[in-house]
This record gives structure tokens, sequence and C-alpha cells, in this order.
């Protein structure tokens, strides 16, 4: 078969989202789907969100799997990912501005001071609350990678005082930037507002722990946006009710759907959304699907590939 076959697998989303978008660029592609995948030896491209361990092991003719997230932590988690096939994630603009979006809302959120005025509402209580003013307000981002970057230009428009952490060193104007170990507690010793926008990978799992939050300064907020097993939950509670930390924004979470009897659904400073900070766009994905299966047939090396050393 020329072109070979492409395969939609535990996508989690309807399949009618995305398809359409891929006959319109490549209406010569054979695309299957679980159902019916047809023979194995036939697939050459896989897009995956969080594919069954083993799933993608079993397809012996692959040059090319697409991870359905910028988050590629459920496709490398699994050991018998045939590591010699290239993983492409989503980096998309479209993304990165639906990342800002939630980022920027969730700052100045907690900056000011929403929370506290709706229960003020919720109470009819008129009762005007001061909020610094945003130079004064400082901004980590945990994380200081595509959409890590995507948010600070963003809120650096707005004048927030920023900084960033990441593994390797980086420079971005106006921007204060640490990286690795030596650098995350001088890091978090300067940020009034948290947001963590980082891979999961062993090196971040639980990373939102006790003495993370302890090094915050007193009265900091914290925004989850990345994936909910960077956050050990009790600890943020603890934080929250001994009251060194003010508040929590949370969109993803170690079990998703979060399950009705988890505490962090009521708790009074939290707040909770469904893990949708920022969907992958459908027509920008299979654009990037289609643009790469040409630079595959062209010989070229695909966009966007995961590191396996790192695991992101
Ligand atoms: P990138 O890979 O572009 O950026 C990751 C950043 O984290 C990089 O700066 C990297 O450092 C840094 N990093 C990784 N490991 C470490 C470590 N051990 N110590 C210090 N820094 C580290 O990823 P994206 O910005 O594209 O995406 C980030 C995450 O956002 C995704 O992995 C996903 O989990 C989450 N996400 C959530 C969505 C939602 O709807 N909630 C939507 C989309 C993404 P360096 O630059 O040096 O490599
Ligand atoms: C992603 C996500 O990783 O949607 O893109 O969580």
């Amino acid at each position: 078969m020329a072109n070979g076959a492409l395969l939609f697998q535990s996508i989690g989303y309807p399949l009618e989202l995305w398809t359409p978008h891929l006959a319109r660029l490549r209406p010569d592609l054979d695309v299957r789907t679980e159902d019916n995948p047809g023979r194995a030896d036939e697939i050459h491209y896989c897009i995956a969100w969080k594919p069954k361990p083993g799933s993608l092991a079993a397809l012996p003719a692959l040059k090319v799997v697409f991870s359905m997230g910028a988050g590629v932590d459920a496709i490398v988690a699994d050991a018998t990912y045939p590591r010699h096939v290239p993983l492409s994630r989503v980096v998309d603009p479209t993304l990165s501005q639906s990342m800002t979006e939630y980022v920027v809302m969730n700052v100045l959120y907690w900056h000011r001071r929403m929370h506290d005025l709706q229960s003020l509402q919720r109470l009819r209580k008129w009762r005007q609350i001061a909020s610094p003013r945003a130079e004064q307000v400082r901004v980590g981002i945990l994380g200081f990678g595509v959409l890590g970057q995507a948010a600070a230009t963003a809120l650096k428009a707005l004048n927030y005082r920023l900084s960033g952490w990441s593994q390797t060193p980086k420079q971005a104007p106006g921007v204060t930037t640490f990286h690795g170990s030596e650098g995350l507690e001088p890091f978090l010793r300067q940020a009034d507002i948290l947001v963590c926008l980082l891979p999961l990978t062993p090196g971040t799992h639980g990373i939102l722990d006790a003495r993370l939050f302890a090094s915050l300064p007193p009265g900091a907020c914290v925004i989850n946006a990345a994936r909910g097993g960077h956050l050990v939950e009790d600890d943020l509670i603890r934080a929250l009710d001994k009251g060194h930390l003010r508040g929590a924004t949370l969109d993803v979470f170690a079990t998703e759907p979060l399950p009705e009897t988890n505490p962090l659904w009521v708790h009074p400073k939290v707040v909770v959304t469904p893990h949708s900070a920022a969907a992958t766009d459908p027509a920008a994905f299979m654009a990037h699907v289609a643009r790469t299966i040409t630079r595959v047939d062209e010989g070229l090396p695909p966009e966007n590939l995961v590191d396996f050393a790192r695991g992101y």
C-alpha cells in the first residue's frame, strides 16, 4: 500500500469532530478506527490520546504517532511504546491562545480578589476589597515552555512581574528566569501566583506538594493547568486550610472526571474546571497531521517531536 493507513486510537472524543478536516486535506488517506482497524501491518500513522498499553507496540509498520495533546504523559507512560517510532505532539498557536486566556483569567481572578467578591455577593455584603497593582504582583510560571512563554507574554502586557522556571536556562525579555533544581527554591520564594504548566514526567510527578507550598510566600495562589499527577491533593488542602495559601484553581486531576466525592469540589478556596483550559483545535490538529504525513512522504522528519529521554 503506497500511503499506508491512519488509525484513530483511544482518542476520547467523537470521531466526526476530526475526520472531516482530514478528509478535506488528504482525501487519499485510508482512515481506520478502533472498531475496524483492518490489518495491523497496513497502519503507518496513528492518532492517539490515551492509548491502551501495548496497543501501539502491536502496530509493526508505524512511521509516526500523533499525540492529540501537547502533553504526552499518557503515551510515554506505556513501557512498550516502540521508541524508534517518532511521537509528534501538539504545538499550535490556537492551543497557546486558549491556555493564555485561561491563565490570564485565573491570574486576574486571584489578583483582583474575585473569589472573595463573589462570596460577599452571596452574602449581599457591599464591601470593597483593595488589590495591589499588577506591577506589584509576582507571577511565577512553573514550566516555561511553549505554553508558559505564551502566557507570560500576555501577562507581561498587563504589567505583572514575571518569572519562569525550566529545566534548561532560558532568556525572555522582562521575565526573571530560573532553572534546574537549584533554581526552584528562589523561584518559589518570589511567586505570589504560581502557574503550573509543566509536563508530567517522573521528575515532575507530585511536585506541587507540602514542601513546595511552604516555599511560596504567605497568601500565595496556585493555578494548575498541567496534569493532576503534579499535585498532592491532601497537601494542597492542608496548605489552604492552614491559611498559608489563599486559593487555587485546578483544571486537571489525578482521577478524571473528578469523582463526586472528592473534597476539592466543595473546598471554599478552590475553583475547579473540568480539564478545559485549552482544547486541541480539530482543524489545526488535522492540518498538522496532514502536513507531517506529506513531510514524511518527502523523507523529511516530523515536527514537534517528543524526546523520550526527557519524557516530553
Ligand atoms: P513544553 O514541553 O513546551 O514546556 C515544558 C516546560 O517545562 C519547559 O520549559 C521545560 O524545560 C519545563 N520542564 C520540564 N521538566 C522540567 C523539570 N524537571 N524541571 C524544570 N523544568 C522542567 O510543554 P507545553 O508548554 O507545550 O505544555 C506543558 C503542559 O501543559 C503539557 O505537558 C500538558 O501536560 C499541559 N497541557 C494542559 C492542557 C489543559 O487543557 N489543561 C492543554 C495543553 C497542555 P525546558 O524548556 O528546559 O525543556
Ligand atoms: C493537552 C491537554 O495536553 O489537552 O493538550 O491536556
